[in-house]
C-alpha cells in the first residue's frame, strides 16, 4: 500500500483524477493495515496459533478450525435466517452484495427471492452442495437471486459496470467487485476457506491466487485485491456477530480472519 501511494503522489493530476473516477476512492489510498478485532479467544481457542506466522500459522489455524460440526444444505436456509438477521428488523435478513434487507420468508429461487450464495464459488474445486465446503456457513450468505446469478462463479477483482440491484457492486466478463461494505467480508470468507480446506479430508485444497478465469480449478483470485479489501473494510459488528453465532450454535468453529484480520498479512 505505501509503495502504491508514493507512486500516485507524483502522478500527473489528470491521471490521479482518472484513478479516482475509476473507483480508487480516498479510503483505498488511506486504508490502514488490519488490526485484531478481539483477543478474547487468544488464550483458549487460538492458543496454539498465537505468535506464529506464515505456513506455521496457517497450519495451526487449519487444525483449530477443522474441528467443527456440519449441517445439511437444506438446514442452511434456517441457519442463514439467524446468522444474517437484520439487526433492525428480526423478520428480515441482510443480503450480501446488495445490502438489501428482505423478508426471511422470501427464500427461494424466483425473481425477488433470496437464496444461498456460495462466496467461494462451488464450481471452483467442484464441491457442489454436499455437506462440507458446500454447506460451510462461514462462506454462505443470503443474496438476491438475480445478483447471485450475476456473480455466478466469477473470481473477485476491481472494476466493471454497475450490477443492477447490486448496491454498487461491479461486474465484467471475468470478475466481480462487491459493494465497499462487503469487500472485507468477502476477502475474509475466501481466506477462511483456503485455511479450512487443505486437501486432507476428501475435499480439494482450496487456495487464493493472482488470476481470474480460474474456472473449475480449486482457486479464487485475486489474492492481492482480497488483501487490500481486508484492510479497507475491517470486520463490522454484523460480521463479528455472525461469526459468534456460527461458533456458538452451528459449527463450533470460528473464522480467524474476523477475530484477527492482521493474520491475512501474516500468512500471505
Ligand atoms: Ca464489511
Ligand atoms: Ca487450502
Amino acid at each position: 500500500m505505501l509503495a502504491t501511494t508514493r507512486i500516485r503522489q507524483w502522478k500527473p493530476v489528470a491521471l490521479a483524477t482518472a484513478a479516482v473516477l475509476a473507483g480508487l476512492t480516498a479510503s483505498t489510498l488511506t486504508a490502514t493495515p488490519a488490526a485484531a478485532t478481539t483477543t478474547a479467544y487468544d488464550t483458549t481457542y487460538y492458543k496454539n496459533a498465537v505468535g506464529k506466522t506464515g505456513t506455521s500459522l496457517k497450519s495451526s489455524l487449519h487444525t483449530i478450525i477443522s474441528s467443527q460440526s456440519k449441517i445439511s444444505y437444506s438446514a442452511v436456509w434456517n441457519a442463514l435466517k439467524v446468522t444474517d438477521q437484520d439487526p433492525n428488523n428480526s423478520g428480515n435478513v441482510i443480503l450480501l452484495y446488495s445490502g438489501v434487507s428482505r423478508s426471511k420468508s422470501l427464500n427461494g429461487g424466483d425473481v425477488g427471492d433470496w437464496n444461498r450464495e456460495h462466496v467461494w464459488a462451488k464450481s471452483h474445486g467442484d464441491f457442489g452442495e454436499a455437506t462440507g465446503p458446500g454447506t460451510d456457513l462461514h462462506h454462505l450468505r443470503p443474496a438476491d437471486v438475480q445478483v447471485n446469478s450475476t456473480r455466478g462463479n466469477l473470481d473477485f477483482d476491481n472494476g466493471g459496470s454497475t450490477v443492477s440491484g447490486g448496491g454498487g457492486s461491479l461486474v465484467d466478463s471475468d470478475s466481480f467487485e462487491p459493494r465497499d461494505a462487503d469487500k472485507g467480508d468477502v476477502a475474509r470468507m475466501i481466506l477462511y476457506m483456503a485455511v479450512r480446506y487443505e486437501g486432507d479430508d476428501g475435499w480439494a485444497d482450496l487456495e487464493p491466487n493472482e488470476k481470474v478465469n480460474n474456472g473449475s480449478n480449486p482457486y479464487i483470485g485475486k489474492l492481492s485485491v482480497l488483501k487490500q479489501w481486508n484492510d479497507e473494510d475491517p470486520p463490522s459488528a454484523f460480521e463479528e456477530k455472525r461469526n459468534q453465532v456460527i461458533y456458538d450454535t452451528y459449527q463450533h468453529n470460528r473464522n480467524p480472519f474476523i477475530d484477527h484480520p492482521e493474520w491475512v498479512e501474516a500468512i500471505w
